[in-house]
């Protein structure tokens, strides 16, 4: 499968995140796109570089405010002290319920709070120019599918990965959200409805809210019971969407420990759904993270399970962008990505 891969990626390395109150090297490593790189490389697979500027799409998807406090963050926070080249940037004070989000305040901290969900999203220098490529990556699949070069689905190899990232907030490792940018960069080239299945273990909480009132995008997750289970305060099954979008956000949120029968079940109602919307184009947010070896989730797929999941999202017979999600199980992260790949191709 053509696959849109850039060594910017490597730009965004912080060094470390907060876990249970300490520090501890991140999950969400560079090593993971290297991992997936590798074995699409190993199994012939053609790789290809980002060739589309995603900037135009990312001003539909985010807010103006948003983009700007991220393209200047790293300049913004060396300017409030010496020496802060060599520390990470996190928040620590949220406008919750009653404090005001309309207003952006001057100060760094209170600005990185106001555009971020929780403190488990490492800002560096290279953050940006890592997201920006992987949005541009985004980009690019949707460019190639509707071309008319006959090319049916293509991979985006990027990190950091982006279904928390909303129109406004930064969270959960993510900070452009790149399912959206594939999706939105769809329907401005003449697709008509276009559907997102986000099978990454936590709820896409940022591409649901970006679509929530829409009737064109459709967005269906599989994800842990946000009762228990990361991002907590989205995701849960009476979600169904607002306005003229009521009916096109489907949540098939599944307990904590589900077995992969359980898994696949979902799979079924998910690709049923995606069905009945009559979706001329499909975005897949492919995160790995129910990987039964993942360290920080609760799901068993098995390797050899995601030719399966392939497969069958090749039923649906769309053209269709899969996009890397999470997944930190780095080193059988390319086996199951290409596994995904493979079994759509191979079905
Ligand atoms: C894209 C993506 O997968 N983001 C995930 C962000 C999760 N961040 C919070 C992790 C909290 C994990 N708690 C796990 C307890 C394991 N015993
Ligand atoms: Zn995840």
């Amino acid at each position: 499968m053509i696959t849109f891969f850039s060594p910017q990626h490597l730009l965004h390395a912080p060094a470390y995140e907060f876990f249970r109150g300490e520090r501890v090297p991140c999950f969400e490593s560079p090593a993971r796109a290297d991992f997936v790189h590798k074995e699409l490389v190993a199994r012939g697979h053609e790789i290809r570089t980002p060739s589309v500027d995603s900037s135009a799409v990312l001003q539909q998807v985010h807010t103006p405010r948003y983009l700007a406090f991220l393209a200047s963050a790293w300049e913004q926070w060396l300017a409030v002290e010496a020496g802060n080249e060599s520390r990470q940037p996190f928040p620590s004070v949220w406008p919750v319920r009653t404090l005001r989000s309309d207003v952006e305040p001057h100060n760094f901290t209170a600005k990185l709070g106001l555009y971020s969900m929780d403190n488990g999203s490492p800002l560096v220098a290279g953050t940006w120019a890592a997201a920006k490529a992987g949005a541009d990556a985004a980009a690019s699949a949707a460019a190639l599918l509707t071309s008319g070069q006959g090319v049916k689905a293509a991979f985006c190899a990027t990190r950091p990965p982006g279904h928390h990232a909303g129109a406004d907030f930064m969270g959960g490792y993510c900070f452009l959200n790149h399912a959206a940018v594939a999706a939105q960069a769809l329907r401005n080239q003449g697709c008509t409805r276009v559907a997102i299945l986000d099978v990454d273990y936590h709820h896409g909480n940022g591409t649901q809210s970006i679509f929530y009132d829409r009737a064109d995008v459709l967005f269906v997750s599989i994800h842990g019971d946000p009762l228990t289970e990361y991002p907590f305060y989205l995701g849960h099954a009476d979600e169904t969407g607002e306005g003229v979008g009521h009916g096109f956000n489907l949540n098939l949120p599944l307990s904590a420990g589900s077995s992969k029968q359980t898994w696949f079940e979902a799979l079924t109602v998910a690709c049923a759904k995606i069905s009945h919307f009559r979706a001329d184009a499909l975005v897949v947010s492919l995160g790995l993270d129910t990987f039964a070896g993942d360290p920080i989730s609760t799901f068993a797929l098995q390797s050899h399970d995601y030719d399966g999941l392939g497969a069958q999202l090749k039923r649906l017979d769309l053209p269709t962008v899969f996009i890397l999600e999470g997944g930190y199980a780095a080193r059988e992260l390319g086996v199951n990505a290409a596994n995904v790949l493979d079994g759509f191709e191979q079905d």
